[in-house]
């Protein structure tokens, strides 16, 4: 798929960013709450990830690079708490997205993302930061991220809530239930 072939897909407006007041925060059950503003995101460790996802609606973009803090940089950091079994990633306009910790705590190609083939992610794809979860359909990888919620129990995020399939595994075809 050529570049400008990255289909668009959202619920509602794209926001408009506002670096100066943006902040995101990592809340729940975790031992230290976290709350960042844009620069001090930005000065965190990178990597770069090659993957491909795959939309529940059919499509899949295959080998672009994805640029952002790993989660594992988080996860030390906030250090969830040993109850801790589900994360629901809070996103601008209250789209939300929920998944098992031992999904986000994957120090292969969990991201923070907020570049990508080398440029930041452009506003309609999420920028200034997106959740990059390349393993599960691409619903879960939640554009405009301003939080994420350490739970003790599974809550069902925005589309899971509408009848997509909670798990998401693109290899088993989870994609309604
Ligand atoms: N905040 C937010 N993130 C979201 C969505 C959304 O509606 N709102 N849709 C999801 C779905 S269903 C898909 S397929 C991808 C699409 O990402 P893209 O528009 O960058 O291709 O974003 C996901 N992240
Ligand atoms: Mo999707």
């Amino acid at each position: 798929m050529a570049p400008d072939k990255w289909p668009l897909l959202h619920f509602g407006p794209v926001p408009e960013p506002d670096l100066e007041r943006w902040t995101f925060k990592v809340f729940g059950a975790v031992g230290t709450e976290l709350e960042l503003n844009y620069e001090t995101l930005r000065s965190l460790p990178v990597k770069e990830v090659t993957a491909d996802i795959h939309c529940v609606t059919g499509w899949s973009r295959l080998g672009d690079r994805w640029t952002g803090v790993p989660i594992q940089e988080i996860l030390t950091r906030v250090k969830p708490a040993a109850n801790a079994s589900h994360v629901m990633a809070h996103c601008e306009y209250g789209y939300s997205t929920g998944m098992p910790l031992s999904v986000l705590d994957d120090d292969d190609d969990v991201l923070l993302c907020h570049g990508w083939n080398g440029a930041n992610l452009t506003v309609e794809h999420g920028f200034p930061l997106r959740l990059f979860v390349p393993k599960k359909y691409f619903w879960k990888s939640a554009k405009w991220l301003r939080g994420l919620e350490f739970m003790t129990q599974n809550r069902l995020g925005f589309w899971e809530q509408r009848g997509y399939h909670e798990e998401a595994d693109p290899w088993r075809e989870q994609r309604y239930w």
